[in-house]
């Protein structure tokens, strides 16, 4: 069998990261902790994000970017929440860049004054492969997966789980009626990532959320 791999090219690469530095500079200037969220589908992502929100939005000043290829669902949800939020929709891009990410803060600070915000989070397109490559200037990478992917999702995404500073394994309500060993899939990801930080949760039960909300939080 062949193996064909795709090298994305190298000065696109650069480029990324070049802007992605700017944005992180930017939201420093203005004191402003920025928090992505990676992974597929359904792995829970909004539903993270809406739960720290709703738990300590007065505590905090939250806004959000929300990306999505072409829907404004999750959009729709953070503004219900009443939290400044600019949906970015990529059209065929499978994952957010840099650029799209400064463009989304020029529209966020139309609507709310940076230096008001304590944290920002980016949600990424629904995919564990595509962002592996680019970075959009955050200052944690937070890829969620989820125990009704199955076990091997881990295993099966060894890039992004390298770039990743936390991994959160999320509906851990439904392991065992899907019969995956959550205990495993943390072994995969400790195999290609010894460094990466990893909460058990459940936004259904609440299992796991406070220790979570307390490590993303942290200023
Ligand atoms: N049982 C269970 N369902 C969850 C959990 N987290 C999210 N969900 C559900 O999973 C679905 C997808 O969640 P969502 O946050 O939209 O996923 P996203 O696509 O990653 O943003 C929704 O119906 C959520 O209510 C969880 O921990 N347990
Ligand atoms: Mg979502």
């Amino acid at each position: 069998m062949h193996k064909v791999e795709v090298d994305v090219s190298e000065d696109l690469l650069k480029v990324n990261e070049n802007l992605a530095k700017e944005v992180r500079q930017h939201l420093e200037d203005h004191g402003v902790r920025a928090v992505e969220l990676l992974g597929s589908i359904g792995s829970g992502k909004t539903s993270i994000i809406e739960w720290i929100i709703r738990e300590h939005g007065d505590e905090y000043s939250f806004a959000v970017l929300a990306g999505d290829v072409v829907s404004e669902y999750d959009e729709r949800r953070f503004k219900r929440l009443g939290v400044p939020v600019v949906g970015l929709n990529t059209g065929r891009e499978c994952h957010l860049d840099a650029h799209m990410v400064q463009h989304g803060l020029e529209h966020l600070e139309e609507e709310v004054d940076l230096d008001e915000l304590d944290v920002l989070f980016i949600e990424n397109v629904g995919n564990l492969v595509c962002p592996a490559d680019f970075p959009v200037g955050a200052h944690e990478r937070v890829i969620v997966v989820s125990a009704t992917e199955g076990e091997d999702v881990v295993g099966k995404h060894p890039m992004i789980i390298r770039e990743g500073d936390v991994l959160v394994i999320n509906k851990v309500d439904l392991a065992e009626p899907c019969g995956v060993s959550v205990e495993k899939m943390v072994e995969a990801a400790r195999e290609i990532n010894p460094d990466i930080e990893i909460y058990r949760t459940s936004v259904k039960t609440g299992e796991g959320m406070d220790e979570l909300s307390r490590r993303l939080l942290t200023l």
